[in-house]
């Protein structure tokens, strides 16, 4: 392996004192049209120069537990070995897996998702990174579980697909991140970030860029509270496209946001 994430040790298997886990999966089979996906989880641990570790993660027993391959019973066992477990994609469709694992270990998993797509196609027809959120609704949670969607600003929602959001417990709350901070504090949730819910012009290297998203600042402040309030369990960030990117800026963003992620876990849950 190159570098860990953060100069973070490197675990080799599953950890049984892990505080958090950090993990990739470099999977891009999902993607439809424009690949690269798997690229990313080198890229954004690439993206840090920290050989030595940042002294406010030493204090924690935090793993970088490596790549995984999609689906399998290793992948799942590693995302349920932490109380806190970061994920690295791949395409989105990768929050499958990380769905899947949370939800039978944590009852009554609720999902925010930060995307510029709702990506609730219907997964009989094509299961890809546009469904995987229906998929992983329909087939991992119960119908009670909610799941909040922000920065939605793709052109080609259809009327089927807000009626299936309507009928079930899927609500997009558009730009306003504040919304958030209403929903429930305690139950276990997984923060899934689509890099393309950020503007393109912070985060240039995706499939598929929307204008008028979040500003990288926007996206910061409210992971910062959203952590501090609410009883983060999983936090994934998929979609960068390294191949797109423009001197590794989308890397760059994806790696400081998972990293004042920890840092921020680490000071309220430690
Ligand atoms: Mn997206």
């Amino acid at each position: 392996m190159s570098l860990t994430f953060a100069g973070l040790p490197f675990y080799d298997g599953i950890p049984d004192d892990a505080h958090a886990v950090i993990l990739g999966i470099p999977y891009e089979h999902g993607a439809s049209g424009i690949t690269g996906q798997a690229q990313a989880t080198t890229t954004i641990r690439d993206a840090g120069t920290w050989e030595d570790g940042i002294d406010e993660l030493r204090r924690y027993n935090i793993y970088d537990l490596g790549d995984y391959a999609y689906g399998t019973r290793k992948l799942r066992k590693a995302i349920q070995s932490a109380p806190l477990s970061v994920v690295m994609g791949g395409d989105d469709s990768i929050n499958i897996c990380v769905v899947e694992a949370l939800a039978r270990i944590h009852g009554g998993l609720q999902i925010v998702s930060l995307d510029a797509h709702l990506d609730v196609f219907d997964p009989q027809q094509e299961l890809n990174h546009a469904s995987w959120l229906r998929e992983a609704k329909e087939r991992y949670l119960t119908k009670e579980s909610p799941v909040y969607v922000a920065g939605v600003r793709e052109i080609g929602t259809t009327k089927a697909n807000l009626k299936w959001c309507r009928c079930n417990g899927v609500t997009s709350v558009g730009d306003d991140l504040t919304v958030l901070n209403g929903i429930s504090r305690k139950r276990p949730t997984l923060l899934a970030i689509d890099i393309d819910s950020i503007d393109p012009s912070f985060a240039p290297g995706v499939a598929y860029p929307e204008p008028f998203g979040f500003t990288s600042r926007e996206v910061l402040s409210f992971v910062r509270s959203f952590l501090v309030s609410h009883n983060i369990v999983g936090l994934s960030i998929t979609e960068v496209t390294p191949h797109r990117d423009i001197n590794d800026t989308t890397a760059k963003l994806a790696n400081r946001i998972i990293l004042h992620s920890l840092m921020i876990w680490a000071t309220v849950a430690m």
